[in-house]
């Protein structure tokens, strides 16, 4: 397989998985260009994939021992029965992650016969999607929240993202801010709605903070969830992060950036279909929690929304873009469906209520 869209030849990536107590191989490389932070690539033999082979970006992951810390903790509890183990494999010394040449790297067990959706259509999808990402936070609810450190502070706080916003387009170049006008407006106007939110009856959970739909693993021959991947942000937050981010990614079927906003809707059926596959667990969050979920399919879209307009001011700083409007192209998609998803709030009441207490 090729290399495409990467800066690093194989024989580059071949010295590094030097570091790995692996077996010498002659090993293939797939550059997976999802993520929006890491460089990742799937090594494969002769015989077929093997491993996931990550770059961790260290300008986002300052802190590169919490990270892999908090992500060995979580993955010793996600094995079960119905929740697919990832392994991450040592290094020749015996550690989880390696500072070899270019940066940190990490690699761990590639799951066979398992795929990714970046969208999908298919009630079956969204209830699985909902049902594995209970279960993630049903293996992960004893877990001693001291014992797991942020390791993005004010990840998903509202007033720490308004805050970089309002830095940003102070600083921003005039035709960056005209051409961001309306975006801007929308933030202002949902910025104080959603400031009223009130946490203080939400418990803290081990969440992780990216469950986005690809960030799900499903399997090729049953059709299940397997497993979340993509673990960088498994730190304590709200039970609605988590919601909200799979929501915006499962009711919705366009990409997130689609440009023309027909397509972006509101899915009535995926969405009750993601929540039934949630509350297949029992119930297992609080009546605050529930009453928090509406709220927070708006939050999620809207504070990653704003991050990305926040990028397109500061010059496509954080994100790899792919051309230069991308972020605000996101972000006006991200606010157009936080519009949609409030304008559903009433039935997502309803469907989680009547799902979560049968
Ligand atoms: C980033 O790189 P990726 O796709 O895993 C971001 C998430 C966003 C996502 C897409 C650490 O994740 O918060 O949901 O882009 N991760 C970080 O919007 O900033
Ligand atoms: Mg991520």
């Amino acid at each position: 397989m090729e290399l495409n869209n990467s800066q690093y030849t194989s024989g580059k990536l071949q010295k590094i998985l030097r570091y790995f107590a692996i077996d010498n191989d002659e090993f293939q490389f797939q550059a997976l260009s999802a993520g929006y932070i890491n460089d990742t690539f799937l090594v494969s033999n002769v015989g077929g994939p093997l491993y996931i082979l990550q770059r961790i970006n260290h300008l986002v992951f300052k802190n590169t021992d919490v990270l892999m810390a908090n992500m060995s903790k979580a993955l010793n509890r996600l094995i079960s029965e119905d929740y697919m183990a990832i392994h991450l494999i040592p290094t020749r010394e015996g550690d989880n992650f390696t500072k070899g040449i270019e940066g940190y790297w990490r690699l761990m067990s590639y799951i066979p016969h398992s795929t990714t959706f970046n969208n999908s259509t298919q009630n079956q999808v969204a209830f699985e999607a909902g049902r594995v990402i209970g279960k993630f936070h049903l293996l992960l609810q004893n877990q001693d929240l001291a014992e797991y450190r942020d390791i993005i502070t004010n990840f998903h706080d509202l007033a720490h993202r308004e805050k970089e916003f309002k830095e940003a387009l102070s600083m921003a170049k005039q035709s960056k801010s005209e051409s961001a006008e309306k975006a801007i407006d929308f933030a202002n106007r949902t910025l104080t709605k959603l400031n009223e939110i009130n946490t203080n009856q939400l418990p803290f959970r081990i969440c992780h903070n990216d469950t986005k739909l690809n960030n799900i693993l499903f399997s090729t021959s049953t059709g299940k969830a397997l497993c979340l991947i993509d673990l960088d942000t498994i730190m304590k937050g709200y039970f609605f992060y988590d919601f909200g981010d799979a929501v915006r990614t499962i009711a919705n079927t366009a990409p997130e950036d689609e440009q023309d906003h027909g397509k972006i809707i509101f899915d009535k059926n995926l969405f009750s279909a993601f929540v039934n596959g949630l509350a297949s667990n029992g119930s297992f969050l609080s009546q605050e929690e529930l009453r928090s979920l509406p709220l927070g399919a708006v939050f999620m879209p809207f504070i990653h929304g704003l991050r990305a307009l926040t990028d397109y001011l500061n010059d496509n700083r954080y994100y790899k873009v792919t051309y230069e409007n991308q972020n605000l192209d996101r972000c006006l998609s991200l606010f157009d469906f936080a519009q949609k998803a409030q304008n559903n709030m009433p039935f997502m009441e309803k469907v989680i209520q009547d799902s979560f207490s049968n």
